[in-house]
């Protein structure tokens, strides 16, 4: 991780494929983490999740979304290896090549845990809940064990970061069906493989992404990052996912002005 001219992040970003992620709102890097080093920080963030779930209720009762996954937001606030995980210079740097930014700053982290026999992740758009006033936001997706189809890996529809219809469905099975018929009629494909262990992917904040159920009977382990611009100012708040987000991720932001509260330390910079 540390040798900067040969390490795979170094690589991808010297290799300008930038282009790729600006063009199809997404990117899936394979290999980009050292399997070592994911291995290193999985089992704490796995005692993390345990330890702070609040999604108690058997997978029967639940909805769509709770059958989804569990999802137990900024760990890196209760444990110094996830902190460590968390602000890993090098994916940020990553995520700062692919906007083109002059840096990014944590909006939050969140694992999302998809347990045996869970169900799956309707189509969204993750930009509808946040109060975020540039598109430039990105977030890592990141598995902490090889993800074949059946358990459930993310996919993209490819180009829809551009489409602007079903922005304002939240997860559902409303948004499953109408974005999923919208995203047809118009003919983006969807982008949807395995990951092995060491695989990334960044999507922006405005591409539509869902994931299949996890037919397994092991859970589906993942960490994601959700990186946004250095200079992200906050935007009004239009809904009340956005004044929780704002209440959650940045609270005490103020509107047009740069979000820089103790929660969005800036991640890397190139200043
Ligand atoms: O992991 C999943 O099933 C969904 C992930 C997702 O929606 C996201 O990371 O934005």
């Amino acid at each position: 991780m540390s040798n900067r001219k040969t390490d795979p992040i170094s690589a991808f970003v010297d290799a300008g494929k930038a282009g790729a992620y600006l063009e199809d709102g997404f990117v899936h890097i394979e290999s980009l983490l050292p399997t070592g080093y994911i291995t290193r920080y999985a089992d704490e963030i796995t005692r993390k999740v345990k330890e702070l779930n609040t999604l108690h209720i058997p997978m029967e009762e639940r909805n769509t979304y709770q059958k989804a996954f569990i999802q137990v937001t900024n760990l890196w606030r209760y444990s110094e290896l996830v902190r460590e995980f968390v602000f890993n210079e090098s994916l940020a740097r990553a995520a700062t090549a692919l906007m083109g930014t002059r840096g990014v700053r944590m909006y939050h982290d969140q694992a999302l845990y998809k347990e045996p026999s869970g169900g799956f992740t309707p189509w969204h758009a993750d930009q509808f809940y946040w109060p975020l006033a540039s598109e430039k936001c990105v977030t890592a997706w990141i598995p902490l064990q090889d993800t074949p189809m059946e358990m459930g890996p993310l996919a993209f529809s490819k180009g829809s970061h551009r489409f602007t219809f079903g922005r304002d469905l939240p997860i559902s099975d409303e948004s499953e069906q109408q974005i999923q018929d919208a995203l047809k009629a118009r003919g983006f494909p969807t982008i949807e493989k395995p990951f092995n262990l060491g695989d990334v992917s960044f999507h922006a904040g405005w591409t539509f992404h869902r994931a299949g159920p996890n037919t397994t009977d092991l859970p589906r382990k993942v960490m994601t990052i959700i990186y946004m611009d250095i200079d992200m100012k906050l935007k009004q708040p239009e809904n009340a996912y956005h004044q929780a987000d704002l209440d959650a991720w940045c609270p005490g932001a103020v509107p047009g002005k740069i979000i820089d509260t103790e929660l969005n330390p800036v991640l890397f910079s190139k200043l």
